[in-house]
């Protein structure tokens, strides 16, 4: 499998979800030594296209994680998938509930371009009425398939556990929930998590370098 996001350093993925290009690129223009990928969600891919996905990527020479929740039927998924790919990213989310049709379509689109990252468990209270109860089952398919990745809830440890040792080592796990939704990079990385994604604690902070060393203690 291909190292889609690159050699772990730090672990740390920034979500850059400040309103705009500039924005972000302000608090990563301060902090890019210690961020390993950056990961883009959809409203920054709304506002400024698909395009800021490649101009992020060339700017910090890092690989950029799309994380557009991809959850349609296969044919429109896989469209999604190819945009991403076509506009140098690196990784793309696919909620797993989309099932193996649409995970396998999505994954013949990325066509080794693109790493594939599925969804399993968010990470806000409601998260733990629907996702919650299919995410084992959606992570076993995960791994059936061979996929890049999958996500697990950074701010519930007990879970990115339960969910390593459902995928085995080899796949990558991006845990989200770490500092402002009370989750913590320490106990992602013991728990087995490839890595942290972590946002508002960063870039909502006076002082972003010094966010990021607490996070990273
Ligand atoms: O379950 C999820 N929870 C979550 O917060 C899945 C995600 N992809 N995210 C994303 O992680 C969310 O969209 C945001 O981009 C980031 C968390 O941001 P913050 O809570 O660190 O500010």
């Amino acid at each position: 499998m291909r190292k889609f996001l690159g050699e772990k350093q730090t672990g740390l993925i920034f979500a850059a979800d400040l309103p705009t290009f500039e924005d972000n690129a302000r608090v990563l223009d301060a902090i890019s030594e210690f961020v390993d990928v950056i990961k883009v969600c959809n409203p920054l891919v709304m506002r400024e296209g698909a395009a800021t996905i490649r101009k992020l990527a060339e700017r910090y020479s890092k690989p950029v994680f799309a994380d557009l929740k991809v959850a349609d039927v296969p044919h429109t998924s896989a469209q999604i998938v190819k945009i991403v790919a076509d506009n140098g990213g690196s990784a793309v989310m696919v909620h797993g509930f989309v099932g193996p049709d649409g995970i396998s379509e999505c994954m013949e689109a990325a066509n080794d371009k693109v790493g594939i990252i599925i969804q399993l468990e968010l990470t806000n209270p409601g998260g733990k009425i629907f996702t919650a109860p299919i995410a084992n089952d959606m992570a076993r398919l995960a791994a059936e398939m061979g996929v890049y990745g999958t996500q697990a809830p950074g701010n519930r440890p007990n879970r990115i556990a339960e969910i390593r040792g459902i995928i085995g080592p080899e796949p990558v796990i991006v845990c989200c929930g770490v500092g402002a939704q009370g989750g913590k990079h320490s106990e992602v990385m013991q728990a087995g998590g490839t890595y942290s994604i972590v946002g508002r604690a960063i870039y909502n902070a006076d002082d972003p370098v010094r966010a990021v060393e607490a996070v990273l203690i």
